[in-house]
């Protein structure tokens, strides 16, 4: 028998009775068992055994015997009691009759690299030491020290390379030395020995982040030397930014979406921040809005130029928010970043605690489409959740201080060729030299992703990038973590200071290490480093007088790391890297932990996606599709053929009730109660559950619903005359697609007909406090569907009970007023809302919104009376198709009625057309049959979008105005229903004034993407008309309160 090579001390031998062997049974680490080398083993059981155990050492064979013990599968050896710490040991073991050998390896247990001291303070010294090479998994390490007068102590630590020992004694010889331990096989470093700081004098209560200067003399005899100076700079505290910028109390008590969408004082003024404690609310607001000024935002209460004590550098500040907010903020936050083209936090340190977090979570959310080379050849992209991407990541780090920025080099390197964008916030950018407080050791990540395009890709494989900021001296965990992680890490340094890379010999660096090398900042040249067997630097390139003509040598260098099939790592996989440098993981909390084991429940029943919602979601399938139908012709009477329309509305009730009755008899399926269980636990697990959900259905439906996205969009831009395909792919679409809203309608339908059930029926029970958990979840930001996209109905009574309950929510103060979008399908309408109020509505490349949402955001107390409302619903509709669809059950005419409704829902309705699109007429032609519906026509309040348009002068944009002024009244003109109703301009229609209502939208991105940023221009024009959509609501008349907005919904759905 053979036993494998292990690396502990203790083995377990086992056998079966007297004449079976049974084999090694396992290897035990911390056995509690008495151990046999102590004089006795520990057996259970009954049968008696005479034992003896055989091994061999550096000293030649040694045996042990054991006889009559107690009999047991199992017996201990502590090799450690019998003090082994040799190479090889043999072990025979014999048992009467049966005789088992067992032959293993102990290895030697790597020792710890070397030993440096980063800080020596008079009473305190902070140590640093190398990562044992080829030690898997945690690690121990016994650090000793001992001084002069021979006081020694030890302490244990788990899997950190450096600790700080203080309460030494002041001016003392100390030796140091770090043992890697495993048990207690230990093997230690070389010791090293260091003075702590002599002569001095503690000085207390100073002041965090305040220069002193300090002198000192001599004193002799009463007479006083000169006076040596020291300029001082004591270290910031993270407490105290936080007071300074108003978040001290969201540190504990974290910032939310949902607070941080609340319209305010200053959404409506437009006011700039004017102190430092309003920054964090208006940086973070400007990022959920996709303001590409974000990281600029500064108060006007100080001059940046001259100011610089007390500015704030912009990476504190999102370091700080960063801080402060909960996992959900920080993910919207992050995909909002990226969408600006913005670097994220990979690593953010808390300075306070010591403490560095892996934004795992943060990132999940971050989908990008590129066409790396192997692709653009086919014209093919990928769609890639980042996460978990296996892209090469190359990192920038620095070593002292570099006299250019190297963020900004960093961004000359990483943009194409098309556009330079600041990905990473640098110091010749608005405040960008202020002292960083906070954020030193803070990574940032981007990536590079080519679009396929050679004119305008600057590489053609997708590479993360990673920039540490701050000194490799102080943060040598981060500079380990990547050295582990990375394909390639370059190092911006002086020639002077190479020696410290000698650092590097005993650890393990995965990666290539590559100096960006200057002489005094007056010559730069890249060096290859080899570390082992020993350090040694290689020129890779020519010496160049300005770091940005290492430009194309560093180009270079980066291409010849991505061609080599460098180390590719995922995100989520160096998680487990990082846990092992003692690194916090944000997706190791107990809740999202737990939340994400709920949503693989769910998750478990899912193959194929039309089955999974036939059989777990059984209830929104055909039969509610025929209630539909049947409600919405109960109404209708479309197809009525006998005269009489109450027998006709009679017999649709019987139809109804049968269908109702059918549908009652769908259980509630193991998925759903999986989905609700995940729903009802705490609510912070409720959104982590969500969230993850929401994450998993995607990557599970992805595939085939964008490859259908695609070809609905190229069949509508190529072929729009072939309805038929357009409403065939269409259908399959929404046959595959699955994500939450199909969970959230079961509940709903679950809902609707436990309703019809005795009142105290168990089923009806434990369906009652659904409209209250999503009435929860509307106040939480998440968006409700108002109408069901695929039954083009409206489940009223489960609409009226969340919304009544979200009233009660809201202690009966739900005033409410109301902005709609309606218009082009594709236009951008999603898009738009969600950049104007940092909501979250579903945004898609193909077909996107079916149906309607309704998301609501919470007005601030000081404004409700100004604004005339406690809350503001926004309404994301269907894009109106003008194309005849061929299915004959009126279906097709649902986003028509979509529209008529949002416009008579909402006090203020967005119109949006993509413009020079053939079909734009008929889209007015629909919008304006909507408002000629209403009671109160030409009251109601209407803004013109035309997106991708670039902005005009004024004498054109006028004249443009004019046009669409005559073509909405051209086409009243021509339309025979408004001719009968006596209308023949648009301002019998709408509320509409050409000069401060039409708006013209510029391409959201601002070149090709992916690695376009959102444009300013977009952003800018955005703002405006967000802040006079608010001017327009505080003008318009109040309508009551949710309860009353029910009442109206049931009203018009049924009269529409
Ligand atoms: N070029 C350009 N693309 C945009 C603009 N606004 C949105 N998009 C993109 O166009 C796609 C569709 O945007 P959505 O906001 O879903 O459009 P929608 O009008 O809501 O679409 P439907 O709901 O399907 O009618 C998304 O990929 C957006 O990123 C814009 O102004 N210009
Ligand atoms: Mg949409």
């Amino acid at each position: 028998m053979v036993m494998s090579s292990v690396n502990v001390k203790m083995v377990l031998v086992g056998w079966d009775g007297w004449s079976t062997v049974i084999g090694v049974l396992g290897i035990k680490k911390r056995a509690q068992h008495t151990a046999l080398g102590g004089g006795s083993a520990e057996f259970e059981g009954g049968d008696q055994f005479a034992l003896q155990v055989n091994w061999w050492n550096e000293e030649g064979m040694q045996s042990l015997m054991c006889r009559e013990t107690s009999c047991s599968r199992h017996f201990i050896v502590d090799v450690r009691a019998i003090g082994l710490l040799s190479l090889r040991l043999a072990m025979a073991v014999f048992l009467g009759m049966g005789m088992m050998v067992a032959a293993f390896r102990h290895e030697v247990v790597p020792p710890p690299g070397r030993i440096t001291f980063l800080s020596v303070k008079p009473n305190s010294v902070l140590l640093s030491w190398g990562c044992p090479q080829g030690l898997q998994g945690p690690k121990i390490f016994r650090v000793k020290w001992s001084s002069s007068n021979k006081v020694e102590d030890f302490m244990i630590v788990k899997d950190l390379l450096r600790m700080e020992i203080s309460n030494l004694g002041i001016g003392q010889r100390y030796e140091f030395s770090v043992a890697t331990e495993d048990d207690d096989g230990i093997l230690r470093s070389e010791p090293l020995a260091i003075h702590t700081e002599d002569c001095y004098k503690m000085f207390t209560d100073l002041t965090p982040d305040t220069d002193y200067v300090i002198s000192v003399s001599t004193v002799l005899s009463n007479q006083l030397s000169e006076r040596i100076p020291i300029r001082i700079h004591t270290e910031p505290c993270l407490g105290e930014l936080l007071s300074k910028l108003g978040l001290a109390e969201q540190y504990e008590n974290k910032l939310t979406i949902s607070t941080v969408l609340e319209i305010n004082q200053n959404d409506i003024s437009g006011h700039k921040p004017e102190s430092a404690n309003s920054l964090p609310e208006a940086f973070v607001k400007r990022l959920i809005t996709l303001d590409t000024n974000t990281r600029s935002v500064h108060c006007l209460s100080h001059n940046v130029d001259t100011d610089k004590k007390n500015a704030i550098n912009p990476l504190d500040l999102s370091t700080a928010i960063f801080l402060c907010s909960d996992g959900f903020l920080q993910q919207d936050m992050v995909l909002k970043m990226s969408l600006c083209q913005f670097a994220v936090p990979l690593l953010l340190p808390n300075q306070e605690q010591r403490e560095i977090t892996m934004m795992l979570w943060s990132m999940r959310e971050i989908v990008q489409t590129f066409s790396p080379s192997i692709q653009a050849f086919s014209k093919m992209s990928c769609e890639e959740r980042m996460v978990l991407s296996d892209v090469p990541l190359v990192s920038f780090v620095r070593l002292g201080r570099t006299a250019f920025s190297k963020s900004e080099l960093l961004n000359r390197l990483f943009s194409n060729n098309q556009h330079y964008h600041d990905t990473f916030y640098h110091r010749n950018m608005e405040c960008g030299d202020v002292p960083r407080k906070i954020s030193e050791g803070l990574v940032e990540i981007t990536w590079y992703l080519p679009c396929g395009n050679k004119k305008i890709d600057k590489f053609t494989e997708p590479v993360a990038v990673a920039n540490l900021r701050g000194d490799i001296k102080a943060f040598d965990l981060q500079f380990s973590f990547l050295c582990q992680t990375s394909a390639a890490v370059y190092v911006f340094c002086d020639e002077s200071e190479a020696d410290y890379f000698k650092n590097l010999e005993g650890r393990d660096v995965k990666a290539d290490v590559i100096l960006i090398s200057s002489v005094q900042g007056k010559t730069f040249t890249l060096k290859t480093v080899q570390v082992k067997p020993s350090f040694k630097a290689t020129n890779e390139s020519q010496r160049r007088k300005n770091p940005m003509e290492l430009l194309e040598p560093l180009h270079k260098s980066i291409s010849k790391v991505l061609e080599s099939s460098p180390n590719k790592v995922s995100i989520a996989n160096m998680a487990k890297t990082a846990r092992d440098f003692g690194i916090l993981v944000d997706e190791d909390s107990d809740e999202c932990q737990s939340a994400k084991k709920n949503v693989n429940k769910v998750t478990r029943y899912i193959t194929d996606t039309s089955v999974f919602k036939a059989t777990q979601l059984p209830s929104q399938g055909q039969v509610w599709k025929a209630i539909s139908w049947i409600e919405n012709e109960y109404w209708r009477l479309r197809n009525n053929k006998s005269k009489n329309k109450e027998d006709y509305r009679e017999s649709l009730k019987t139809k109804e009730k049968d269908l109702r009755q059918k549908q009652q008899r769908f259980e509630k399926s193991p998925a759903m109660s999986d989905f609700l269980h995940g729903v009802v636990t705490s609510e912070v697990q409720r959104y982590y559950f969500l969230k993850w959900l929401e994450i998993d259905l995607e990557n599970v439906s992805w595939d085939h619903v964008s490859r259908l996205q695609n070809q609905y969009k190229e069949i509508c831009q190529k072929f729009p005359q072939d309805e038929e395909k357009i409403a065939d792919i269409d259908k399959q679409i929404s046959d595959v697609s699955l994500c939450l809203k199909h969970f959230f309608r079961e509940c709903g339908q679950l809902y609707e007909c436990s309703n019809s059930l005795p009142e105290h029926s168990r089923q009806r029970k434990t369906m009652e406090n659904l409209p209250a958990l999503h009435a929860q979840m509307l106040l939480d930001g998440f968006p409700v569907e108002l109408v069901d996209g695929d039954a083009s109905n409206i489940p009223i009574k489960w609409i009226t009970d969340v919304l009544t309950e979200l009233h009660n929510l809201m202690h009966s103060s739900s005033k409410v007023k109301v902005i709609a979008v309606i218009g082009s399908e594709n236009s951008g309408k999603s898009t738009l809302l969600n950049s104007m109020f940092g909501v979250r509505f579903a945004v898609s490349r193909g077909r996107g919104t079916r149906g309607a949402f309704i998301q609501l955001i919470n007005v601030h107390k000081d404004i409700k009376v100004e604004l005339g409302c406690d809350c503001i619903m926004l309404i994301d509709t269907e894009g109106l198709k003008p194309h005849q669809m061929v299915e004959n059950d009126h279906s097709h005419e649902r986003d028509k009625e979509v529209a008529s409704l949002a416009v008579a829902l909402s006090d203020i309705t967005i119109v949006s057309l993509a413009k020079g699109n053939s079909r734009e007429e008929d889209v007015l032609e629909i919008v304006l049959q909507a408002f000629t519906r209403l009671k109160d026509k030409g009251e109601k309040q209407c803004h013109i979008v035309c997106s991708n348009m670039a902005d005009l002068p004024a004498a054109e944009k006028r004249k443009s105005n004019t046009v669409l002024v005559q073509q909405l009244n051209k086409i009243i003109q021509k339309d025979v229903n408004m001719k009968k109703a006596n209308i023949t301009k648009i301002s019998e229609v709408m509320k509409f004034d050409p000069e401060t209502c039409c708006w013209n939208i510029p391409p959201l991105r601002c070149g090709t993407p992916p690695m376009a940023p959102v444009s300013g221009d977009y952003s800018k024009i955005v703002h405006t008309l967000k802040t006079r959509l608010l001017g327009d609501l505080r003008k318009s008349k109040e309508r009551g309160d949710l309860t009353q907005f029910v009442k109206r919904l049931e009203r018009v759905w049924k009269t529409l």
